[in-house]
């Protein structure tokens, strides 16, 4: 067949390559079965019962902060919440494995994670009372403020993954996003820069089903996971209800980056269990039957499971009750006793050193903040 007849024919019948047109539906790794049994990759990989109990406990204390916080917003202390439920193995399991000298860019739901890096419930709580922009340095605990705007962390990270690589720091700089931020141009630039540039950068994609009220099957013509390839870059594709998966995926992940200097996805297939936030009625477009058998995977249950099976002595869980139950009382106290910040503290945060022009706003705000509350008196 000469070439001639073979790009007439390719045009005219449009043939579809083999390897597009049958791409077989990748399975995610998994540790522990829902029953809390090892799954084959589990057994293979051996338990760290330390670890594993660390983790647990790191969930549980993650969700009881989620729980308080919801219910905070439903008394009114709260403006907004945007629950984590339902991923706390993919928060923990990844946060967990990094070193606490590594970046994080977070996006809005990550509670898990900055409450696993010390974040206090008052410093968690106040941007979402609405008295702060965020409430934490992010030099302090390594991890940076929410981002709101879909997707720009992810080229922050990048971009701040150019300095780590220009200080010839062995940091890995993590960047979380959603399902639906994956639409967005500003990730696929980040994929595409941080792979032609060899960054260290590790994309981890809490694929929850759901953005907002658009299920991922509509948002994405395929699988996220296999997008990495077409950037050139290595992929884990994990079962993000399950901590112990989560935790050695990002912990070969971050070594990798760390031996060889360039990027990484993790796309972690978790839930959202409660509503896109507490304005959202999820009953409005999702079923209950779905609901029903996400919960049956949730990863909080599964690793309780596999600790009984290995016979974890009952005053462990007792005393993580009683750990659970102090935060709770530490969250509910830190939101009601949180004070009003001062605006004018918004200018000390924007530059690295003060300037000229911005001490002149700065005067010019508090010029006129003392004349309005001049008028008001
Ligand atoms: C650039 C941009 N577009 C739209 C929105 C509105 N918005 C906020 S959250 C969201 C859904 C995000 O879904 P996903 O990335 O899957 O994250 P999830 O909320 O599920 O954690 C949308 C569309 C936004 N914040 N920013
Ligand atoms: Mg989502």
């Amino acid at each position: 067949m000469s070439r001639q007849t073979d790009s007439q024919s390719t045009t005219k019948t449009r043939p579809v390559p083999p390897t597009l047109s049958v791409i077989t539906e990748g399975s995610p790794l998994s540790f522990v079965n829902p029953d809390g049994t090892l799954t084959a990759d589990g057994e293979a990989h051996g338990i760290d019962i330390e670890l594993t109990r660390g983790l647990y406990r790191e969930m549980l204390l993650a969700r009881t902060l989620d729980r308080e916080a919801l219910s905070l917003q439903r008394q009114g202390e709260l403006n907004l919440w945007l629950m984590c439920l339902g991923q706390e193995a993919a928060q923990i399991g990844s946060v967990a494995a990094l070193l606490p000298s590594d970046m994080i860019f977070p996006s809005y739901r990550e509670h898990a994670v900055a409450l696993y890096r010390g974040v206090t419930p008052a410093e968690l709580l106040v941007q979402w009372r609405g008295l702060a922009h965020s409430g934490w340095d992010p030099r302090k605990y390594n991890l940076q403020m929410a981002a709101l705007v879909l997707g720009t962390h992810t080229l922050h990270a990048t971009g701040y993954a150019v300095g780590a690589r220009m200080e010839q720091t062995d940091e890995v700089v993590a960047a979380y996003f959603g399902d639906g931020a994956t639409s967005q141009g500003d990730v696929n630039e980040a994929f595409n820069w941080a792979s032609a540039g060899s960054l260290p950068v590790l994309f981890i994609c809490q694929n929850n089903q759901w953005a907002i009220s658009t299920p991922t099957s509509v948002q994405s013509g395929g699988q996220i996971f296999r997008r990495a390839a077409a950037f050139g870059m290595p992929t884990w594709f994990v079962d993000g209800n399950d901590v112990l998966a989560v935790h050695a995926a990002t912990t070969a992940a971050a070594a990798h980056i760390r031996l060889n200097g360039g990027p990484a996805l993790i796309e972690a297939e978790t839930y959202r269990m409660a509503g896109h936030s507490s304005s959202d009625d999820p009953t409005r477009y999702r079923s209950d039957e779905e609901l029903e058998s996400w919960a049956r995977r949730d990863p909080l249950t599964r690793i309780e499971k596999l600790l009984r099976l290995m016979e974890t002595p009952e005053s462990f869980f007792a005393e993580l009750d009683e750990s659970a139950e102090r935060l709770g009382a530490e969250v509910r106290d830190a939101c009601r006793n949180l004070e009003p910040t001062e605006l004018a503290d918004l200018f000390g945060n924007v530059y690295a050193e003060p300037h000229d022009s911005l001490e002149a706003e700065r005067r010019s705000y508090q010029e006129s903040a003392r004349a309005l509350a001049g008028v008001n008196r």
